[in-house]
């Protein structure tokens, strides 16, 4: 009795403290006491984002076998090996919170952990290279240059190391679009097509509208989030019309305008029902990714055993020693 009541008296001066970090835009530390929600929330979020990186490897990985030159190629294998760093800052976040590999690994093969929709489309042409690149990653940076400051330590710093390499990524699929778009028509259609097909789902990576987001308002509170995801979409689209000036694509969406009141551009509404088709796991490539991903892990049972086998024999030798 009295130490359920001393529990009682301690969690309340524990989140008291929490309360007094989040309020004063402090961050909050592995060894801090912190809510279980609040634990969840960041596991789920972070684990999320790493799944993104590594299933994210994939549309790319694609087209690295069939780059139109050596230095593209080069390009574009660095860019797929930074994307696998990311995964594992990220994943590295998600276990100061006390989850382990194995179990996100669990999660994210059976479907219980999401990955960002965007990865579920498939990448035709070469010009997808850079629509990846101008859109993808620049709506990323959008989203996740607020998450630098997001208030779980160990998730802003991974997040300030990710978006420094993410504007370079960005830039080099602009670069892409760009000499498609001063070369033949043949090139300039094949850029045009691509940026049809990536231009909705981009938006969609924000996430669903204000109203349908059932995770917003609690982040936004805890400082993990900063802004809405329409909020993140709307400035994200400002960002793009004057970039899809200079290449000389057209966004597709006839209800693109500049609204003078506002000070935004409004844009038509998206299918959200695609959106969630692909969260369901029916999108185009869902299943495809998904095994990829698995098989990859089965197939390097053997590294990890054998850096297992390694560290313990290291281990005997300096407790020998
Ligand atoms: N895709 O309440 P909401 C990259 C889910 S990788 C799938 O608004 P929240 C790159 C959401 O999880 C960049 N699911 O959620 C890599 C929730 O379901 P659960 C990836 C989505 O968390 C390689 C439900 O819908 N970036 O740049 O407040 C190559 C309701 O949503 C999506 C990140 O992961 C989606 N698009 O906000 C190139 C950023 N949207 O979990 C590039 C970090 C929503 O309750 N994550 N859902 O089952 C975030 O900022 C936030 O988690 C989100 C969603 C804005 C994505």
């Amino acid at each position: 009795m009295t130490t359920a009541k001393t529990t009682t008296a301690e969690t309340a001066v524990e989140q008291a403290e929490f309360d007094r970090l989040i309020e004063s835009d402090s961050r909050v530390e592995p060894r801090d006491w912190m809510p279980e929600a609040y634990r969840k929330t960041l596991i789920r979020q972070i684990s999320q984002h790493a799944h993104s990186e590594i299933i994210g490897m994939q549309p790319e990985g694609n087209w690295i076998t069939r780059a139109p030159s050596l230095k593209r190629k080069a390009i574009l294998m660095a860019k797929v090996q930074d994307e696998a760093g990311h995964g594992l800052y990220l994943y590295s976040a998600a276990q100061t919170l006390g989850i382990d590999r194995e179990t996100m690994f669990e999660q994210l093969i059976t479907g219980a952990a999401k990955y960002s929709s965007i990865f579920n489309y498939t990448t035709p042409t070469w010009a997808d290279m850079g629509s990846i690149g101008w859109l993808v990653d620049g709506a990323a940076i959008c989203n996740q240059v607020p998450l630098c400051r997001a208030s779980y330590g160990p998730y802003g710093r991974a997040m300030t190391r990710i978006c420094k390499e993410e504007s370079f990524h960005q830039r080099q699929g602009f670069e892409i679009l760009l000499e498609l778009m001063r070369g033949t028509p043949a090139q300039r259609a094949m850029a045009q097509e691509s940026v049809n097909r990536w231009y909705a789902p981009a938006l969609m990576m924000f996430g669903p509208p204000d109203d349908d987001s059932p995770n917003s308002k609690q982040s936004m509170a805890w400082n993990i989030k900063r802004f809405s995801n329409d909020d993140l979409r709307q400035r994200f689209i400002d960002m793009l019309v004057p970039q899809a000036e200079v290449l000389g694509v057209t966004l597709p969406d006839p209800e693109l305008k500049w609204n003078e009141a506002r000070g935004h551009y409004d844009f038509g509404p998206l299918n959200w029902d695609e959106f969630y088709e692909v969260l369901a796991g029916r999108g185009q490539a869902n299943a495809q990714r998904v095994a990829k991903r698995k098989k990859a892990h089965d197939d390097g049972a053997w590294v990890r055993e054998a850096a297992r086998a390694y560290a313990d024999a290291r281990m005997e030798e300096r407790l020998a020693s």
